[in-house]
């Protein structure tokens, strides 16, 4: 995992797996993003300071790989051993650069034609300028950022939740049940919906007029390498229904798309959006060039 994700772990690890419950032996691979001699995304900053006191207090016993093979052999038989005799996890801390790049991890390609970057375009050009959008983790807010530069819009009405994987839906929620008025838009990731499946369901319930979630879905985790997900495996729109979303449709075609967006904006929320699209990014994406601070701080007087 990122140790972006190592928050999930924390319950599972101290309640499941601890010697003194049902004492599981295991070896974590953790990437450490954010580690103090490296100059990170600000995301990643405070993970990344506290990745080995929160081991600590954890009681986890831990090393940080090498790049040299023989010394990372060393560690692994070690960590293995101590794995077997104690029956208890084990983590293995990685940091940049400490393995060679490796072209096979990302799988086959869909078939799909549409980026993602094109499709947040179609999107974000047939909003009204009032609405508001809140996007997901990775790629996606950069796109955004980069699209609203492209169009001369201002960034004021977008709030990227460029952590927290998972809660973009939640975020948006809050704004909606806030700002009856306006129109808000989650534009959110297959990964990041299936992290936090349950928000689907506060989604639905709530019932709020104002509420648009646009999935964009490339079956990925494109942004940290393309680890495939589930995302083309199971029907996302008819779950949104099942959770009580009052229109869910699919679209994998700009044609479509735009189609579709007509009804998006024109019907009542909540409506979910499934929009299909191929992997990749171009390579020159940018990153946002506003703090965050000063993002929410525009964000914040935009909505008032
Ligand atoms: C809790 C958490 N786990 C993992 C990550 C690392 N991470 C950042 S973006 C991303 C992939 C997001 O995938 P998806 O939502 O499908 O969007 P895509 O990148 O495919 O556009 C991951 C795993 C994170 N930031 N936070």
């Amino acid at each position: 995992m990122q140790n972006s994700g190592f928050g999930h772990a924390v319950n599972p690890l101290l309640s499941l797996a601890d010697q003194s419950v049902y004492s599981i032996p295991m070896l974590i691979l953790i990437g450490w993003r954010g580690s103090p001699e490296e100059n990170d995304e600000p995301q990643h900053i405070k993970q990344g300071q506290v990745m080995i006191p929160m081991l600590e207090a954890m009681g986890l016993p831990y090393e940080i790989l090498h790049h040299d093979w023989w010394q990372t052999k060393k560690i692994l038989e070690k960590s293995i051993q101590y794995v077997r005799n104690n029956k208890t996890p084990y983590v293995l801390l990685v940091k940049r650069n400490t393995f060679n790049k490796y072209f096979h991890l990302n799988g086959k390609s869909n078939t799909l034609f549409l980026s993602r970057e094109a499709a947040l375009e179609c999107v974000i050009t047939s909003l009204n300028p009032s609405d508001v959008v809140v996007s997901t983790t990775g790629m996606i807010s950069r796109e955004v950022f980069e699209i609203r530069k492209k169009l001369a819009n201002s960034h004021a009405q977008d709030f990227l939740t460029v952590g927290g994987m998972g809660h973009a839906s939640q975020v948006a929620l809050g704004i909606a049940l806030q700002k009856p008025d306006r129109q808000i838009y989650c534009l959110d990731g297959d990964g990041a919906l299936l992290m936090h499946m349950g928000a689907l369901a506060i989604n639905g319930t709530l019932n709020l007029k104002n509420f648009k979630h646009i999935l964009i879905n490339n079956g990925a985790h494109d942004s940290v390498g393309g680890q495939p997900t589930v995302g083309f495996k199971i029907d996302l729109p008819r779950m949104a229904l099942a959770a009580g979303y009052k229109f869910a449709k699919r679209v994998s075609v700009e044609a479509g798309l735009s189609e579709q967006m007509k009804t998006v904006k024109n019907s009542d929320g909540p409506i979910f959006l499934e929009i299909q699209v191929k992997k990749g990014n171009r390579k020159n994406l940018g990153r946002p060039t506003i703090s965050y601070i000063k993002n929410k701080e525009l964000f914040i007087s935009y909505l008032a």
